[in-house]
């Protein structure tokens, strides 16, 4: 039996030795691996970022939080693959400027791999320009841009707004995502599609890369 608490305790204690251990017991009882992801990392983080904000913790051990979150990310990401292998698409994803968060990027990244689709993850604190040259290099089909602050939000719509400059926006599906992005906030800076998770991020991706 999976101690999902337990997972999430380590990782708030920045265990990562603990928490590592926990995974690999887990995935030893063939707990799934998105069950573990979600009920045990995930939900540790968000604990995490409410004593971030209630100044419970501070950044030097959030960091070690998010390093041993990392770690496990590794152990679970072969187990995550949905099963396909042809490429269905290709994409340019990153965070955009201001913007350090890279963990849920990440996934997004992973999962949309995992779905066959080709991935160019072009890292954090990513500028305007830097998408466009990069939606250019890869011919990119979609795009997608992570923001987690609230003050970085805007930059996905100067994003946007570089792209259509560029001229290719007719060319690229643009993608937002982040605990702050909505729906609304999407349709409101021109985006093609909003997803709230890895998993929806890399269905949305694939249907639109079609
Ligand atoms: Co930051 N941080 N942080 N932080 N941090 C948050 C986001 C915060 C909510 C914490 C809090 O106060 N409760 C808060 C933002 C408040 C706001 O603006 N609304 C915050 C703050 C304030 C800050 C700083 C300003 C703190 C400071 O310096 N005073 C600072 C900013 C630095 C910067 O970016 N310029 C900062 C710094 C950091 C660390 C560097 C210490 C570290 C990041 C390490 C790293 O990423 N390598 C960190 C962390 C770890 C967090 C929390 C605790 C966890 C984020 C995380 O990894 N979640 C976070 C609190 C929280 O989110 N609960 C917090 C797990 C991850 C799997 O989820 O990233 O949401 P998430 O990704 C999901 C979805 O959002 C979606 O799919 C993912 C997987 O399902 N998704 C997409 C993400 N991107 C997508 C793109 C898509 C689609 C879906 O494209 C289409």
């Amino acid at each position: 039996m999976a101690d999902f608490n337990a997972m999430t305790e380590a990782l708030i204690a920045c265990d990562e030795e603990k928490v590592v251990q926990l995974v690999n017991a887990a995935l030893s009882e063939n707990v799934p691996a998105f069950d573990i992801l979600n009920k045990g990392l995930i939900a540790g983080m968000d604990i995490v970022g409410e004593k971030m904000e209630s100044g419970d913790m501070f950044i030097p051990e959030v960091l070690m939080a998010a390093q041993a979150m990392g770690s496990c990310v590794k152990i679970l990401k072969p187990l995550l693959k949905e099963g396909e292998s042809a490429s269905s698409g290709t994409v340019v994803i990153g965070t955009v400027k201001g913007d350090l968060h890279d963990i849920g990027k990440n996934l997004v990244a992973m999962m949309m791999e995992s779905a066959g689709m080709t991935v160019h993850n072009i890292g954090v604190d990513v500028p305007p320009e830097e998408f466009v040259k990069q939606i250019k290099d890869k011919n990119a089909q979609i795009v997608c841009l992570s923001a987690l602050l609230t003050t970085t939000m805007p930059m996905m719509k100067k994003t946007v707004d570089a792209i259509k400059e560029s001229g290719l926006r007719e060319k690229v599906k643009i993608m937002v995502g982040g605990a702050p992005v909505t729906q609304i906030f999407a349709d409101e800076i021109g985006a093609d599609g909003f997803a709230p998770d890895a998993g929806s991020a890399s269905k949305l991706a694939k249907s639109l890369a079609n």
